[in-house]
């Protein structure tokens, strides 16, 4: 999203995606792959997270619907291309990377104005929740989007049960740090000051789309896509929806958060899907669906007002400028 990173982030992906059918389809790039296959097939393995006991004995209770819904965007795509900048700034960054990540144990601290502070262990986050599937549209500031069927847990529900004070007027998270498992974080390709931040305000973090995700296509996250735990807020840009979460914090002012800190000219902190309102280096008027139809996939689709949820959430904002509270 930086100006200095422009390049990767208008690659089309029909060459990043064509790539890699060519290496995996190949017949000479299979023989290749068998000299490799050892090392290799421990990092594929590594992508996905086999999900805790609790998380594996709900998920085997649900009975998804993506398969039947022929607008979901098909699974590799989601978790092949991707933004974890803590992986690095390329989409392929996170689906090459992000296998050594380490998500178990995981810990989620909640502090702030709160009555129910703590250090949550990701077991007893979810334990009491009902897992939901949830396929929603995501559009990426970028200009780019998907269909993706979710899992997971409703936000409100888990704020509900933390009780914050009645004075805590938004919700805080960060992504975890670990400086030896997330080469982008050490390398500082981008200037982000670590951890990666969002928030929102509390009336959003209680509306009923927002989500806690812990899985995607009935299965538990890919560590690319933010495995164990990732906010998941359908209305607004990809960006809010926060990434493998290590802390919640209930505060009373606008919580700093990473893209706006960043370049506050170009990303909002409510960021809310607006076709009317542009990027200064690009129109939001159309986006790239990925994957996309029509010549070399480059066909475009309309951007809806709020991604499409308007009807449930515009009445969040009225009486605001949107123009101006981008
Ligand atoms: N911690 C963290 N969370 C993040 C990001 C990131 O770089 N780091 N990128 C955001 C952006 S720009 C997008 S578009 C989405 C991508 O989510 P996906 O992998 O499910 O498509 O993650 C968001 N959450
Ligand atoms: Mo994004």
């Amino acid at each position: 999203m930086p100006s200095i990173l422009k390049e990767c982030h208008v690659t089309p992906r029909e060459i990043f995606l064509n790539r890699r059918r060519f290496i995996q389809g190949g017949v000479s790039a299979a023989l290749a792959m068998t000299a490799l296959s050892g090392a290799r097939h421990a990092v594929a393995d590594d992508r996905a997270w086999s999900g805790t006991p609790v998380l594996r004995e709900k998920l085997s209770t649900l009975s998804p619907a993506w398969e039947r819904d022929d607008r979901v965007t098909p699974p590799q795509y989601h978790r092949e291309y991707a933004n974890f900048y803590e992986f690095g700034p390329n989409k392929d960054d996170p689906w090459e990377r992000a296998g050594q990540l380490t998500v178990e144990p995981w810990k989620v601290r909640v502090d702030g104005l709160v009555d129910k502070p703590g250090d949550y262990w990701f077991d007893d986050l979810i334990r009491e929740a009902a897992l939901e599937e949830r396929i929603y549209r995501f559009r990426c500031v970028e200009a780019w989007s998907m269909v993706v069927p979710w899992v997971g847990i409703s936000l409100a529900s888990v704020i509900k049960r933390l009780q914050p004070h009645s004075d805590a007027r938004y919700v805080a998270f960060e992504t975890a740090v670990k400086r030896d498992e997330m080469p982008g974080v050490s390398r500082a390709l981008v200037r982000i000051d670590w951890p990666y931040r969002e928030g929102l305000r509390m009336d959003e973090a209680l509306h009923p789309l927002a989500l806690l995700a812990v899985g995607a296509y009935g299965e538990p996250l890919y560590k690319a896509n933010g495995a164990p735990i990732r906010l998941v807020v359908p209305w607004k840009y990809g960006f809010k929806s926060i990434k493998s979460i290590v802390r919640i914090h209930f505060t009373r002012e606008q919580p700093e958060t990473t893209w706006n800190t960043l370049a506050p000219d170009e990303y909002g902190f409510y960021a809310n899907v607006n076709p009317e309102v542009d990027h200064p280096r690009w129109s939001q008027r159309t986006e790239r669906r990925i994957p996309g139809g029509g010549f070399l996939g480059l066909s475009r689709e309309e951007t809806l007002p709020f991604n499409g949820y308007a009807e449930q959430v515009a009445g969040l904002y009225a009486g605001m400028d949107l123009r101006r509270w981008y």
